[in-house]
């Protein structure tokens, strides 16, 4: 399997207004040279939506992600590095994740990583990454925020992970390396996850919140009880499963969710989170933009990814 990435290509809108640092779109703050700042890195990967019999096409949702955020309007001087895509040759998944979390860790000296899925697979691909960089800053606690749909827990089978798969090995890993870690995972679809799945999370004190529990009226008491949470880790890892939304904001995805957490209740969420001061890696993942409508899951996905790099850089109040 190569390691080498592929390039990424942005292309969007240019304004011919003045003044032109009040014109910046995010295409225009692009570099593609190890810097200070936010980095991007793309797992072009679908083998774990396939696997969990799934509808595969998320291999393409990088580039969508991309091509939705392009023309956002963009602080100017709020700098990105992408490294491009890691592409995932036949079916060797699981030698991908670890290039790819090779890359992550490499890139994590220079800031918070972003992640695009790919299937939901990446988080188990990224957030090796992240452990590899915890062996060299001991003693901080991990956070596990995932906000999805079905609490990805499942035990791979014959050595085999999936898209179902990636917090319980990450759960496992931190265990191997005696790595403090709390996994949370907000908006699950109780009917989505079996028992079995219920009692595993359970057993390891993860938090769960039902999306059906995810509402206006509860929206502040569901920050505080975020702020609790956050308070009791050091470095976080934010994961978004796009079918957390509900499936008219994001059709494009393998399994759409008929409940879901709409945007307009996952955002504040996920801005809480990234302003904490503790973001050191976010994905975004299982966007299928084969099933996508007019974009819908791409232009929710590069507005997640708008309020996840500006809320951690304080530009969001
Ligand atoms: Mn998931």
């Amino acid at each position: 399997m190569s390691t080498n990435c592929l390039p990424a290509h942005w292309q969007g809108r240019i304004d011919q207004e003045q003044p032109a640092e009040q014109t910046t779109r995010l295409h225009q703050c692009i570099r593609h040279e190890p810097a200070p700042g936010w980095q991007l890195l793309g797992f072009a990967c679908d083998v774990g939506v396939a696997r969990n019999q799934g509808r595969s096409g998320a291999a393409a949702g990088p580039q969508a992600i991309r091509h939705a955020a392009a023309s956002l309007a963009w602080p100017a001087g709020l700098c990105l590095t992408d490294h491009g895509d890691l592409p995932v040759e036949g079916d060797g998944l699981e030698a991908a994740q670890q290039a790819f979390g090779r890359r992550v860790a490499q890139a994590l000296d220079y800031g918070p990583v972003l992640a695009l899925g790919g299937g939901h697979e990446t988080a188990w691909a990224s957030g090796q990454g992240l452990l590899q960089w915890l062996k060299n800053h001991p003693g901080l606690r991990l956070g596990i925020l995932n906000f999805d749909a079905h609490l990805d827990l499942r035990q791979p089978q014959g050595g085999q992970g999936s898209s179902g798969t990636p917090f319980y090995q990450l759960l496992q890993a931190c265990q191997r390396q005696n790595q403090p870690v709390q996994y949370a995972c907000l908006g699950l679809n109780r009917w989505a996850n079996t028992a079995l799945l219920h009692q595993r999370a359970r057993d390891r004190g993860v938090w769960m919140v039902e999306d059906r529990h995810i509402r206006e009226g509860r929206l502040n008491a569901l920050r505080q009880r975020l702020r609790r949470w956050l308070a009791t880790v050091d470095v976080l890892h934010l994961s978004i499963d796009l079918d957390v939304l509900p499936t008219w904001e994001a059709p494009g995805v393998s399994a759409p969710a008929a409940h879901g957490v709409p945007l307009a209740l996952l955002e504040p969420l996920v801005q809480l989170a990234a302003a904490s001061g503790k973001l050191k890696l976010a994905d975004l993942a299982e966007l299928n933009p084969q099933l996508d409508i007019d974009h819908r899951t791409a232009r929710a996905a590069a507005r997640l990814l708008a309020v996840l790099v500006q809320a951690q850089e304080g530009l969001l109040k």
